[in-house]
């Protein structure tokens, strides 16, 4: 069978060309409902996703689709090597030393509950402590709570500062020996705060300390290396990354994957079954029961290789340029509070206008054509320590212009004049 190649994005060496790019994702040619021109800033919620993975998409379910690992048909083996081909994918884009420490998950959100069941329930015990921070995702606080609950363990929190940086001392000094594990977020979904990821590693592991990484805010914007981060653990989403929902990943070295328990029961993760005993299949294998969403891991494979070929160092000039600017004309506005000042930030800028509620503040701005996330971000615990009950949040992809810039402070400014 002959299937046409899907087509690199156009991009030179140097600069990004941001209109060359924009010309791959065919939801941005999109006019707003309110008339406008769409100007797209809530990719922290969900990015959009270029030709290529749609096209990715397409050729999977036109030529390729059977159920993988099962079949000796031809078509199963296509299916189960597109499936496979997107492990390596996902190995790659993380520079994991070994394919097998690639687990697929359906998003972020299920690797940490992965890792809470799989290693959390088999190895920590009453009287253990866990450390998260202040920062986290509600799903990097939730299952950690669940399982203090249900074995008597305890959550401890790193503070953060008013900027929203890491006290990264008073976390150094949670660690006692009844320390079993740090889960971590690498860039903040409410703030943008970039986290000193590896020196907290580091600090973890003089104390004998596994790490998760909660990455679903970093890999679309920053290098990943699992290997020179030393992290123990890894999580991500798919749709964040250009990626279809329902795709994802988890790395985990491989020495602690064989000694976790799986997650779900079922078929596909086992080597034997009779009444009396169950034998596990390999990693990754061991963690992957059921029918996956197969498509959606394709998917995710070629929205990886679609942004590596695009380059990471380039992606993160970029949007930093980007939200340098946003940051300064959001300022000189005047009667902005930006939530979230930390020194190192990735493609957020949270903010409160005035007075104004931010749902009102999100409203009046999708009105304008500007779509922006408000609410509290699944990350209350941020919001209670900025002492707001939301904030709107603006996010950045390498898509973006400035343009779009332009027209969010110009949207700010309408809300202003509206509201004096
Ligand atoms: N944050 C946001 O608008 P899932 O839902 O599993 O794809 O990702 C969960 C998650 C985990 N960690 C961080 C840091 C996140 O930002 C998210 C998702 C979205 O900020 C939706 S709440």
């Amino acid at each position: 069978m002959s299937v046409t190649p899907i087509r690199q994005p156009a991009v030179d060496a140097g600069a990004l060309d941001v209109e060359r790019i924009r010309a791959d994702f065919p939801i941005l040619r999109n006019v707003h409902p309110h008339g406008k021109t769409l100007a797209f800033l809530d990719n922290a919620a969900s990015s959009q996703m270029p030709q290529q993975v749609i096209d990715r998409l397409v050729r999977y379910q036109t030529h390729e689709h059977a159920n993988i690992h099962r079949g000796v048909h031809t078509l199963s083996a296509i299916a189960t090597d597109a499936y496979e081909g997107a492990r390596r994918s996902v190995q790659r884009f993380l520079n994991a030393k070994e394919e097998r420490e690639i687990i697929f998950t359906t998003g972020c959100t299920e690797g940490v509950n992965l890792v809470m069941h799989g290693y959390g329930r088999k190895f920590i015990g009453a009287g253990d402590e866990i450390i998260i921070t202040h920062l986290e995702h509600h799903s990097n606080i939730v299952p950690w709570q669940m399982l203090c609950e249900e074995k008597g363990a305890k959550l401890k929190v790193v503070p953060i500062d008013d900027r929203g940086e890491l006290l990264v001392d008073d976390y150094e000094k949670l660690f006692t020996e009844r320390t079993k594990f740090a889960a971590l977020t690498h860039v903040s979904n409410a703030l943008g705060t970039v986290t000193p990821i590896r020196r907290l590693i580091d600090i973890a592991h003089s104390h004998g300390v596994p790490v998760l990484v909660d990455g679903a805010q970093a890999v679309p914007h920053i290098a990943v290396d699992v290997q020179a981060l030393d992290c123990d653990f890894y999580a991500f989403s798919g749709h964040k990354i250009c990626g279809p929902t329902g795709s994802g990943a988890l790395y985990g070295k491989a020495a602690l994957l064989e000694k976790m328990q799986p997650f779900k029961g079922g078929g596909d993760m086992i080597l034997s079954v009779t009444f009396e005993k169950t034998t596990y299949n390999t990693i990754p294998h061991k963690f992957e029961a059921g029918t996956p969403p197969i498509a959606a891991m394709i998917g995710l494979g070629a929205a990886l290789d679609y942004v590596s070929a695009i380059g990471l160092e380039r992606i993160a000039a970029h949007e930093h340029a980007l939200l340098e600017y946003a940051t300064e004309q959001v300022t000189a506005l005047g009667g902005v509070r930006i939530i979230g000042t930390a020194r190192e930030k990735a493609a957020v800028l949270s903010f409160y206008v005035g007075d104004v509620h931010p749902h009102d503040v999100g409203t009046l701005l999708d009105e304008e054509g500007v779509a922006v996330r408000t609410g509290h971000h699944c990350a209350q615990p941020v919001m209670q320590r900025f002492g707001v009950p939301a904030t709107a949040r603006a996010s950045f992809a390498f898509y973006n212009t400035f343009a779009e810039v332009d027209a969010l402070v110009a949207a700010i400014r309408k809300v202003q004049k509206l509201f004096a």
